[in-house]
This record gives structure tokens, sequence and C-alpha cells, in this order.
């Protein structure tokens, strides 16, 4: 058994001086070293052993396995260090190359505009909510206060998945959720992308965007409604902007309203800009309407609340001076690298 095991040493050592990676040294430590290994193997005969040879056997077994284990340490070091010199020697860095070339990416305008309207209602403590698009017919009209038999379901040439699944056509499915789920005070925008089945032309494409506002609290009045529409426009178009509220009709609020800023090409004169009007329609907005808050098992007797909805491409037409629609959604480099 001495002898075998003297054997085994020399044999190993040979091997490892043979070895010419760190994995082959590893592979060498198993077949040696390991539990299946040889000298493993060996030292499971030693129950065979007199008493006397036992402690010399295995005394000298430990022995052979430090050294080994030794020996495989060194050896794997020598190796790496080799491997690492060779791969030094073949990876040459030329920090003469011209370095490669990033083009950035640039916000498109409507996000610009977006980040800009957002930043505004933010600062007047509202919190932005998103939804689906693809909506539950309840939510984009039957909570809306327009059942289907309700004739301003015409106005809104709506893309139907099914019977009762739309792609929405106003972001409000999202202020129903929000009211089902949390009680007033809310204050909140949503914009989004909606949908309409439009013809394609300078102003009508059957996606755009919208953003939509709540306000649900007691108390809530047409004058909050006025002052915070009135503060945001000064805010988007400058201390002097001047705001008029026309009335106007909308199944989910009542009253409701148009609200317009004053033609900034002509200063409320009239020209070709506001077609002689002097003024020029943003947004539309209203209280909203009791049966509506109702449906969201929010008491009318109780609270009551404003709402308010605008496209957003008007906003961002007028910003940039665009007077084609189509122009943000052909993603041409030649338009959007201009912003
Ligand atoms: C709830 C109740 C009422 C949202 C409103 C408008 C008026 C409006 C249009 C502006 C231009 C859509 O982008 S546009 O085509 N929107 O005129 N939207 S009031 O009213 C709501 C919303 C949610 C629960």
């Amino acid at each position: 058994m001495k002898t075998e095991l003297q054997n085994i040493k020399v044999r190993a050592a040979e091997a490892l001086m043979a070895a010419g990676t760190t994995a082959e040294a590893e592979q060498l430590r198993v077949a040696y070293l390991g539990k299946k290994g040889e000298l493993t193997a060996i030292l499971k005969q030693m129950g065979g052993l007199s008493a006397e040879e036992r402690p010399v056997i295995g005394q000298l077994a430990n022995d052979i396995r430090e050294s080994l284990e030794e020996l495989i340490q060194e050896r794997k070091a020598v190796l790496g260090r080799a491997a690492m010199s060779a791969r030094l020697e073949k990876e040459v860095l030329d920090v003469t190359m011209p370095g490669k070339k990033r083009t950035a990416g640039k916000r498109h305008p409507l996000n610009l505009v977006l980040d800009e309207v957002e930043e505004i209602f933010l600062g007047m403590g509202f919190e932005v909510a998103e939804g689906p698009e693809v909506e539950l017919d309840y939510y984009v009209f039957e909570a809306l206060n327009m059942p289907k038999t309700h004739p301003a379901r015409d106005t809104q040439d709506t893309f139907y998945i099914s019977e009762e699944v739309v792609l929405r056509t106003q972001t409000s499915s999202v202020q129903i959720r929000t009211m089902e789920k949390k009680k007033p005070p809310i204050r909140i925008i949503s914009p989004g992308r909606v949908y309409r089945s439009d013809e394609v032309d300078a102003t009508h494409s059957p996606l755009f965007h919208q953003i939509e506002g709540l306000v649900v609290d007691k108390g809530v009045t047409m004058a909050d409604l006025k002052g915070t529409l009135a503060t945001f426009t000064r805010m988007l178009y400058g201390p002097d902007a001047r705001v008029r509220f026309r009335p106007h009709h909308f199944p989910y609020t009542e009253p409701s309203a148009e609200m317009d800023t004053m033609c900034y090409a002509c200063q409320g004169e009239g020209c070709r800009l506001c077609k002689g009007e002097g003024w020029i329609e943003l947004l539309g907005c209203g209280m909203v309407h009791p049966e509506v808050l109702r449906r969201c098992n929010i008491d009318p007797d109780v609270y009551s609340g404003f709402a308010f909805g605008i496209g957003l491409e008007r906003i961002a037409m007028r910003r940039y001076g665009i007077d084609d629609l189509r122009l943000f959604f052909e993603n041409d480099l030649r338009f959007l690298r201009q912003f």
C-alpha cells in the first residue's frame, strides 16, 4: 500500500507538470484527490490493515494529499499567469483607433409638450393616472352617462373590438377607474393615446393624444374650474394669455363649456389663423355630471367635481408652428431632428 501511495504521488506530480491549462490541473485534482479519486480509493482499503500499520499508512496518505494539494495550487497559479500573459500579448489595444460615433436620439415633439403640461399640473397638486387603451364599453361610454342608444356615441366614431370591448375614444375611462378605487379628494390628469375612426387629413388622425383632468372634493365649484384652467393657460402661454369660456354640451359634464385663448397672431382682432374670431379653442370642460359621480359610488349631494379634456396635438401644433397633424406620426427624421 505504501508503494502504491508513493506511486500515486509520482504519477500525479508528473501529470501535473504536463498539464497545460488550469482546467487540466483541476481535472487532475479531481482524478487523484476527489471523492472518487485514486488516493481516496486507497484510503478506503485501510480497514484491512493491522493496528500497527494503519497509523503509519494514514500519516503517509495525509502527507501525500497535502503535498499534492500544494503542488496543484502552485501549478494552477503558474498556468493562470501564463494564460493571462498570452492573452495580454494577443489582445493589443490600439488607443489611436477612432471611436464609434453614437447618434443621440431626441424626444418627440408630442412628448416635449406632454412633459410641459404634466409639469404644470403636477405643480398644482395633480397626480398622473394611466389605464388601458383597449377598454370595456362600460368605462368609455356607459359610466360617462352615454348609454348604448345615446346620440353622442355617433360623434365619436369608435373602433369596436367586440360588442363590449372598444379602443378608448377618450381617457375618461381612466378617471372612472380611479373614482371606483379611490375616494375624494381626487386630483388627477390622465394623458394617453385615444382612437377614433376618422379619415386621415391635416387636422384628423385615427390615433391622437388627450390629456384629461378630474378634480373631485367637497365644495368644488365652477370658479375652481375657471381658476385652474386660466392658471394652466397662463403657465403654458405666458402671464398675458387671455381666456374665455363658452357654453357647450357634453353628456358627462353639466354645465359644460369650451375654453378659448385669445389669438396669439392678431391679439383678438380677427385674422386668418383664428378665422376672424379673435379666439382659438383650447379645451373642453365642465362640472362632473351627478349621474357620473353616482355610478362610481360618490354621493353627488356631498361631493362635486370638475373635468376637462385637451388635445395634445393641438397644443404641440401651436407651440411649434406645425400646420399638418400627419407630421407627428410619419416619423420623418428630417422633421423629428428639428426638436
Ligand atoms: C369624468 C367626467 C368628465 C372630460 C372632458 C372634454 C370636456 C373635452 C375634448 C377636448 C379635445 C376631447 O381631445 S379632444 O378631442 N374633451 O372637450 N373632456 S370634459 O370630462 C370628464 C372626464 C372624466 C369622470
